[in-house]
């Protein structure tokens, strides 16, 4: 492995942790009170087979949600390990459906509530600082039966009762939250899977589904500025944050047509920051809509609750970079044609593979929005293989971090971003958003357990875990 030099450590204070959402690990999809939610209902899928909406839940083709890595029961355990590690904070998510199994009701879950307060003592038994999703890719199945998910205004009171209870009882706890997980993820707006989701949405035969994906977007944006809101009533000291998908879209040459086209992709995937940063839709934006002749749902009110309820800070996912290449349009809704960029690898998965995109990345969000930063999913999807004496060699995934790692500290040291902290993804095996598989892995510690729920679910700890644990023990000094 190329060896990296740069012994400079980052800042004091910096967040060193992991990041993780509750669908994804907790398992006991239908205990302590909890409802059912939209990924119950989400079947395994794999590399080349989508994931499936379900009306029904049938064990073989639901279980991979539905028992996790049964971090619900085990979670002492896997915080001791995420502690041993030196993590400064852990990012989770907390399932809406076990605090409003419906949804819809007046009254909050004792039982979901008391599960959350508990994980998050547990973490700060180690001084481990819980940073928090309010929704994560899930939502009460209820409100998408009843009310058709995001596309309904309802929604919008539903969540901020949600946000409420979560900010009261956990302020003292949690000082970092983020509303929606990937809010911009939805501009795929082809892929059903994405829809569903994102905003909980089951298109109609012949609906549009732009523009529902929009309706349901500003839905959602209306809700998160009224939660940031509330969060400041109940406690100035709250931080709250958007969360997007940061992949930056590079023209794939320097021909003026690929740079326009480049820039118009940038547009269509990153307006949902504008709106929550700045309070206001982009201009382009809003001459689209009327160009499309949406019929959107967006009030005077609204407007000023977009203004009112600016986000503090912006969290960010970043795994890798998109090329476009001109072609013979320019409408927005068609401008993100991928092809792949000559210049960078692709893992298993065809993500394309670029450290360097993610020092660019930070300083574009820097410039942009001038607000701190926070990296809250970073991280290589892989298949590991476990040794006879019960080793996980993957130094693949040491480099990848590595390499991530160190532009980031470019980024902070040399162009002056400010980055809070750093939490790559699925810090022990999970199950995948993407396929429902737990083969695609992501941990430092692994999980016994293979895609058919087949394993001990015994935790051990990879290559990775004491490289990272260095990581942080050297503040970054040592990568
Ligand atoms: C992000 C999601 C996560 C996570 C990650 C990796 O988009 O916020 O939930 O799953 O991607 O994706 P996958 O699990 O499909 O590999």
């Amino acid at each position: 492995m190329k060896k990296i030099v740069d012994k400079r450590a980052f800042p004091k204070d910096f967040l060193w942790g992991g990041a993780v959402a509750a669908h994804q690990l907790e398992g006991g999809y239908d205990e302590g009170g909890k409802g059912l939610s939209i990924v119950d209902f989400f079947t395994l899928g794999s590399r080349e087979q989508p994931r499936k909406i379900t009306s029904t839940i049938e064990k073989e083709q639901h279980y991979p949600n539905h028992e996790g890595i049964n971090f619900y029961h085990r979670y002492p355990e896997d915080v001791k390990l995420f502690a041993e590690m030196g993590f400064k904070c852990f990012r989770t998510s907390i399932a809406w459906s076990r605090i409003f199994p419906n949804g819809d009701e007046e009254v909050p879950n004792e039982e979901g509530l008391q599960f959350y307060d508990d994980l998050f003592d547990e973490c700060l038994k180690y001084g481990i600082e819980p940073v928090v999703t309010l929704t994560h890719f899930e939502m009460p199945i209820h409100l998408v039966r009843e009310y058709g998910g995001w596309r309904n205004r309802q929604l919008i009171d539903f969540f901020t009762r949600f946000a409420k209870v979560c900010f009261e009882l956990y302020h003292q706890k949690v000082h970092y939250w983020m509303t929606f997980n990937e809010i911009n993820n939805q501009t795929k707006f082809e892929d059903e899977g994405v829809l569903y989701t994102n905003s909980g949405l089951i298109p109609e035969k012949d609906e549009n589904r732009e523009q529902l994906m929009y309706q349901a977007a500003h839905y959602e944006l209306v809700a998160s500025s009224q939660a940031v809101q509330i969060a400041h009533q109940i406690d100035p000291k709250l931080q709250v944050g958007s969360m997007i998908a940061m992949c930056p879209i590079y023209p794939l040459t320097s021909k003026p047509n690929d740079i326009l086209f480049a820039q118009r992709a940038m547009q269509t995937r990153y307006w949902f920051s504008d709106v929550q940063v700045q309070g206001f839709y982009p201009e382009w934006l809003l001459d689209y809509f009327s160009k499309q002749k949406f019929d959107l749902d967006i009030t005077e009110a609204d407007l000023q609750e977009l203004l009112a309820g600016t986000v503090d800070y912006i969290g960010l996912s970043y795994y890798m970079s998109f090329t476009v290449e001109y072609t013979d349009h320019l409408n927005y809704n068609e401008a993100h044609d991928l092809v792949s960029n000559p210049y960078v690898v692709e893992t298993d998965w065809g993500w394309q593979i670029d450290p360097v995109g993610l020092r660019y990345s930070l300083n574009w969000l820097n410039d942009r929005y001038h607000l701190p930063l926070f990296i809250v999913e970073n991280g290589l999807g892989a298949v590991d293989q476990k040794t006879k004496d019960n080793k996980i060699h993957d130094d693949y995934r040491i480099k990848y971090l590595k390499e991530h790692i160190l532009q980031m500290k470019k980024a902070v040291l040399d162009d002056g971003v400010d980055l809070i902290g750093y939490t790559p993804w699925g810090c022990i095996d999970l199950v995948s958003a993407g396929t429902g598989q737990m083969s695609k892995r992501y941990g430092f510690i692994y999980v016994d357990q293979d895609d058919y729920g087949n394993g001990s679910k015994e935790r051990l700890r990879k290559d990775s875990f004491d490289w990272y644990a260095h990581v942080i023990e050297t503040n970054g000094a040592e990568l």
